[in-house]
């Protein structure tokens, strides 16, 4: 029998979610909770039930008991959405960040048992190809042990990006700004290939747009230090025509272009005692097969092909999913790691605000 899954939030992401649970045999799309007007239709759409509310599909007497539900809602509204929902054993997949306040996430997460229904955060990044190769690459020492990384994520937002509805992103008050919207996804990224960050450092790039009416961070070059040694850097900047981001990388996000072949190289890179790997190009640099290990030699230059063709990491995302549900495997993603994210995010913007170095909470 496929589980039963249920759909909280039905703004831009999820009906994305509903098409995939549809799209999986292990899955079954039970219904659509929105309180806003157009969800009716939107469920409509979908050929599946529609509440308003959570509490009004609990207190239904007529449906089947969902297994899990993936909560594609408002930040604020995380936490307690996934309270309920635990606590009436329902498993749950939580769209990043886990909260807009650390607080509350530590609150629910300090309720959880090891036989508390699940909670995978949607930090869907991880089930990119490109991301998948770099960490098989890193976890078979491909590298040797990593020294350090250097990191980019810069590209060019226009004004019709910042104009109402958009006009949230343009202050930290009310979740803007590129460190909140955007770095937070590398953040995740880099604690999945190299474990937790412990200690930031940021600079923050100087203002382009004009203020009023903006009055959120555009960009930072920002030091990472991590609990396993290594360190990092890392420049984001959404005010400038760049190639070099996750995004233009990948080709992931649909609405951003894909920067394919010269220019597309290095997004992030990685320096190992044994070589060197620059993605999303995957070029692995070392002297294998030289003489010696010598800047005196000429560097070997390997490429390691990526599946273009895989699923797509919210499909990917989702059979993790099911798998987790079914206790086959844990969470790629925990509530610890993705409150780790958002901690060493409002890490880096104190970083920028006092001009101090910060460590990061535990
Ligand atoms: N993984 C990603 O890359 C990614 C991408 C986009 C959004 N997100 C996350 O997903 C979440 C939703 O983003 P969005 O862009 O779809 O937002 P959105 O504003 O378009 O949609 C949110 C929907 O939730 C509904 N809602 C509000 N309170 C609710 C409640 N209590 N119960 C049920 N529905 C409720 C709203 O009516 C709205 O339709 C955010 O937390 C965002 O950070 C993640
Ligand atoms: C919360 O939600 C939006 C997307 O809807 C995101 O871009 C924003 O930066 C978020 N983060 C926080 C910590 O508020």
């Amino acid at each position: 029998m496929p589980f039963n899954i249920i759909i909280v939030g039905a703004g831009l992401i999820g009906p994305r979610h509903a098409q995939t649970v549809q799209a999986n045999p292990s899955t079954h799309l039970l219904a659509l909770i929105d309180p806003s007007p157009s969800a009716a239709q939107t469920a409509a759409t979908l050929q599946t039930l529609y509440f308003p509310s959570l509490d009004a599909l609990l207190a239904s007497p007529s449906i089947p008991r969902p297994d899990a539900a993936i909560v594609c809602t408002p930040n604020h509204t995380h936490i307690p959405l996934a309270t309920t929902l635990l606590s009436n054993n329902i498993h749950v997949l939580l769209e990043k960040p886990i909260s807009d306040d650390p607080s509350t996430a530590r609150a629910l997460l300090s309720t959880l048992t090891p036989t508390s229904p699940k909670l995978l955060i949607g930090h869907h990044r991880r089930f990119n190809p490109y991301i998948t190769a770099t960490k098989q690459l890193l976890t078979t020492n491909a590298l040797g042990p990593i020294i350090a990384l250097n990191g980019l994520w810069t590209l060019y937002k226009p004004d019709t990006y910042f104009a109402p509805p958009g006009d949230w992103r343009r202050s930290t008050e009310t979740g803007g700004g590129v460190l909140a919207i955007n770095l937070i996804h590398d953040i995740d990224l880099l604690h999945y290939l190299f474990g937790p960050i412990t200690r930031v450092f940021a600079e923050q790039t100087a203002p382009t747009r004009p203020s009023p009416p903006h009055a959120a961070e555009e960009g930072a070059a920002i030091t990472l230090r991590f609990a396993s040694g290594v360190v990092g850097t890392f420049l984001v900047c959404d005010a400038t025509p760049s190639p070099w981001s996750f995004e233009a990388g990948t080709g992931e996000n649909p609405l951003i272009p894909q920067v394919q072949g010269e220019g597309a190289e290095g997004f992030y890179r990685i320096f190992g005692q044994r070589g060197s790997l620059s993605v999303p190009d995957m070029r692995r640099w070392s002297y294998e097969g030289r003489a010696e290990r010598s800047w005196s030699e000429e560097l070997v230059v390997e490429r390691r092909e990526v599946d273009r063709t895989s699923p797509t990491p919210f499909a990917l995302q989702l059979a993790h999913f099911v798998e987790v549900i079914q206790g086959k495997v844990e969470p790629v993603c925990t509530g610890e790691e993705a409150l780790r994210a958002l901690l060493v995010v409002e890490a880096i913007g104190r970083a920028l605000r006092t001009g101090q170095v910060v460590d990061v909470e535990g």
